[in-house]
């Protein structure tokens, strides 16, 4: 038997950006060619698409991880580094996924829908791309940043236009079998189905299908039986039939009792109450059964339900059934907007006006939050003094270092960039950055240097401005 599995706990981590080079370029008898370091490419993204053609996650069941390739280091003489291959992960129709706290970050529906669920590191500046008018030969390259990991969780919610629910044995899957092509297992025991069945029926003009989830008992909701968890596979049907067994050998049980037990559980559930019911009473072969169907029938109408009375085994009453039903789906979908092709819920992230922002901790830290200062502090190789003094540039162009003295900051207290996990933290030099300002900025390399008019200065001082705030996603304009 194949097992069907509709939860699963998945570690992505898309694939890192390959490291900028920095590299001189030499040629016999031009021994300051210039900086020829070619970038970093970047990591492949993991991406979650809806195939049809895969029904379950139990692939994802069996390797909980996923990886996608990360991009190649840049090289001398101009070499990009190539780019990783994004990895593809097709998931069924209907696969909802949330982060570890129960946060949904994507309902996917309808063939094709996407979902990034980590997006790749973008590759490091190589030190060509680094280059500027007035830092002609960096001696450094920016580190390609890591491809973002996360544990998700996907859950399946069957997509179905009709539910059947009722007690083990009703019959609802002998009345899929007969209403559709699915040919589901039948037999005299409770909690024959498992796992959800999925069939697709045809009446008139209106085709839709129809799913029918494991028989549910008294107490499901405290988790008896197989509990509640296969209701998620309701959730997105718009019609709810009962199917009542009107012939249960069970002393303690009729249909209207079941019926009340049923919607208790439902209820306990949640979500479901503006679904349309239909009420099936099955088994009506069966002279018994058909008596006390024409009994109850009266009552169920009275509480508003429209009865069908039918006999799986039988094949009876089928038709009415079949075509009722397709009007109830015709009338809920025509009250539908139409689907988008793509749903993707996208958080929007706070961003205030300065790009960061700074705030002193119990314990005396300074620390600095913003995409900027903490993608750059990724970027930055802590080996290479000169790529540290890059970044003390970065930041006090941001506005960093001010922002630090404002809040309180004094020389020598500590500062940290980022969360908690994989923050940087350092002692504060304020006059760090003064003093190099003083020394020559870096990657500045005098033999290079040639006066320039004002002109060209202020464009390089422009220039240098919109590099501190741009981003890095293009390569450097200079
Ligand atoms: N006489 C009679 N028996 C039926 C009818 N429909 C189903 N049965 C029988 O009832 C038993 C249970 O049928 P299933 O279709 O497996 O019931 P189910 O509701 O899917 O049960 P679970 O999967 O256990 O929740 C089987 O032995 C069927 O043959 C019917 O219309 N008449
Ligand atoms: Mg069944």
């Amino acid at each position: 038997m194949t097992t069907f599995v509709d939860r699963v706990e998945l570690q992505v981590a898309a694939g890192n950006g390959g490291h900028g080079c920095a590299s001189v370029h030499r040629e016999k008898f031009k021994p300051l060619g210039g900086p020829d370091g070619g970038n970093g490419g970047r990591g492949g993204d993991v991406i979650l698409v809806v195939d049809q053609d895969v029904t379950t996650l139990l692939d994802y069941h069996h390797h909980p991880h996923r990886k996608a390739t990360n991009g190649q280091p840049g090289a001398g003489d101009n070499r990009e580094g190539k780019n990783g291959k994004d990895l593809v992960l097709p998931v069924p129709d209907g696969t909802v996924v949330l982060d570890k706290n129960g946060e949904v970050l994507a309902d996917l529906v309808g063939q094709g829908t996407q979902f990034v669920a980590g997006q790749g590191g973008r590759g490091g500046l190589g030190n060509a791309a680094l280059a500027s008018a007035r830092r002609k030969a960096p001696g450094f390259a920016l580190l390609g940043e890591p491809g973002e990991g996360r544990d998700i969780v996907l859950e399946l919610k069957t997509v179905a236009d009709v539910a059947l629910v009722g007690y083990p044995s009703a019959g609802k899957s002998s009345l899929i079998s007969v209403l559709s092509a699915a040919k589901p297992k039948i037999a005299d025991y409770p909690f024959t189905t498992l796992v959800p069945n999925l069939g697709v029926v045809t009446a008139g003009a209106t085709v839709y299908t129809i799913a029918d989830v494991p028989g549910l008992i008294p107490g499901a909701s405290q988790g008896r039986g197989l509990g509640l968890e296969f209701l998620r596979h309701v959730e997105r049907c718009e019609v709810l039939v009962h199917v009542l067994d009107t012939a249960t050998l069970e002393s303690d049980r009729d249909p209207l009792s079941d019926l009340d037990v049923i919607e208790e559980e439902l209820a306990q559930y949640g979500g479901l109450g503006d679904r349309p019911r239909v009420v099936v009473l099955n088994k009506v072969d069966i002279p018994d059964g058909k008596d006390l169907a024409d009994m109850i029938r009266p009552d169920l109408e009275k509480r508003g339900y429209r009865v069908f009375e039918v006999s799986a085994i039988a094949r009876q009453g089928l038709k009415e059934l079949s075509y009722a039903l397709a009007d109830i789906v015709a009338t809920a979908r025509a009250a539908k907007p139409a689907q988008e092709a793509t749903r993707i819920v996208i958080r929007p992230k706070a961003v205030d006006d300065a790009g960061f922002t700074v705030t002193k901790e119990a314990d005396g830290l300074f620390r600095v939050r913003g995409e900027k200062p903490e993608r750059w502090v990724r970027q930055t190789d802590f080996s290479n003094d000169e790529a540290v003094g890059y970044l003390a540039d970065r930041l006090n162009r941001l506005g960093v270092e001010d922002a630090l003295l404002k809040a309180g900051a004094r020389a020598m207290d500590g500062v940290a960039i980022g969360s908690d996990e994989d923050a940087v933290v350092f002692d504060w030099e304020p006059t760090m950055s003064a003093g190099a300002e003083m020394l020559g900025r870096r990657g500045e390399d005098h033999r290079f240097e040639a006066p320039r008019p004002a002109a060209q200065r202020r464009r390089d001082r422009d220039a240098e401005r919109d590099e501190a705030q741009g981003e890095y996603d293009g390569f450097s304009p200079f």
